[in-house]
């Protein structure tokens, strides 16, 4: 019989992303997973149909699992942690991958859902950055007291605070707005913003957003940021030198050694994590492919070292 938090639809979610998983050959378990120990979930969400200038990020989980997978690299953090074994890899959530989605977004939050709820950590690997809101709604509702709420801590060039963006409210601009109106998370801390509007910069202070240009990261305390803590972290939030597969590039951002330090400094647990917008198809070399693998393997890292 079915747990009582499992709702007919989570169940039938649940056996699409299963069946999903086992066509594109990922592992995946034989019964549902319940309490398993140290080990965290990896789940793709192929979706770009919420972009708003090129699309092609519906391909960054596959680009993420090659390379986390690659001969270039090993399975170890810089702490020495063999993380990637740890990594159990479920596969995608199967979407319809359509612009402003209702049925796309129930999908993941309810793929999200049941990881938590079986007391799995999750770390889910876009996708175009709409993902963050559904996620967020599954944290929000996550029986387990010691996940939430969350703050959020947000690596990104853009606020995606948009009200909605060319009349997509689940556009990839907008999922913050989207999650702080819901309720998703006690406070929103960005680093790397370097193209606020005023209209976003409206929204940053209706909702108290504390948003941290690269100019003034050197002067952020980030001792202050109390957890449990929800990272998001878009690739264009680093500088496009350092992550050129992305869609938008914005000159002026973050250096890869700059997000680490963020992440080492975080005081407290880390309990979800996102790593969005690839796009393969701007990728040279897969070198913005291998920035986001190892963003996995070092939050992942962090995720097993402070709960
Ligand atoms: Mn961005």
């Amino acid at each position: 019989m079915a747990p009582a938090w499992l709702s007919p639809r989570a169940d039938a979610i649940t056996c699409q992303v299963i069946a999903h998983a086992r066509a594109v050959g990922s592992r995946v378990p034989a019964r549902p997973l319940v309490h398993t120990g140290a080990m965290i979930s990896l789940l793709g969400v192929p979706l770009d149909a919420n972009s708003s200038h090129l699309f092609g990020t519906a391909a960054g989980p596959a680009s993420i699992r090659a390379a986390l997978h690659s001969g270039s690299g090993n399975d170890s953090t810089e702490d020495s942690v063999v993380v990637v074994p740890l990594l159990d890899d479920i596969g995608d959530v199967k979407i319809a991958n359509e612009r402003g989605s209702v049925a796309d977004a129930d999908a993941i939050t309810a793929a999200v859902a049941i990881q938590l709820e079986t007391g799995r950590q999750v770390i889910t690997m876009g996708g175009d950055h709409s993902i963050t809101f559904p996620i967020l709604r599954a944290f929000r509702d996550v029986t387990d007291v010691d996940r939430r709420p969350v703050t959020v801590v947000h690596i990104d060039a853009h606020p995606d605070l948009y009200d909605d963006l060319d009349g997509n409210p689940l556009s990839h601009a907008s999922p913050f707005a989207r999650a702080l109106e819901a309720g998703c998370m006690t406070s929103l801390v960005q680093f790397g913003i370097r193209t606020a509007t005023p209209h976003q910069r409206e929204q940053a202070a209706r909702w108290n957003v504390e948003m941290v240009t690269p100019r003034r990261l050197d002067r952020f305390d980030l001792s202050t940021i109390v957890g449990p803590v929800y990272l998001s972290v878009d690739l264009d939030g680093l500088d496009p030198s350092v992550a050129p597969g992305v869609s938008h590039h914005e000159p002026g951002g973050l250096t890869f050694r700059e997000v680490l330090d963020i992440i080492d400094a975080l005081p407290g647990p880390i309990v979800g994590a996102d790593v969005v917008e690839l796009n393969p198809s701007r990728d040279l070399n897969d070198m913005t492919a291998m920035v986001g693998a190892k963003l996995v393997k070092e939050i992942a890292g962090a995720m097993l070292a402070r709960g």
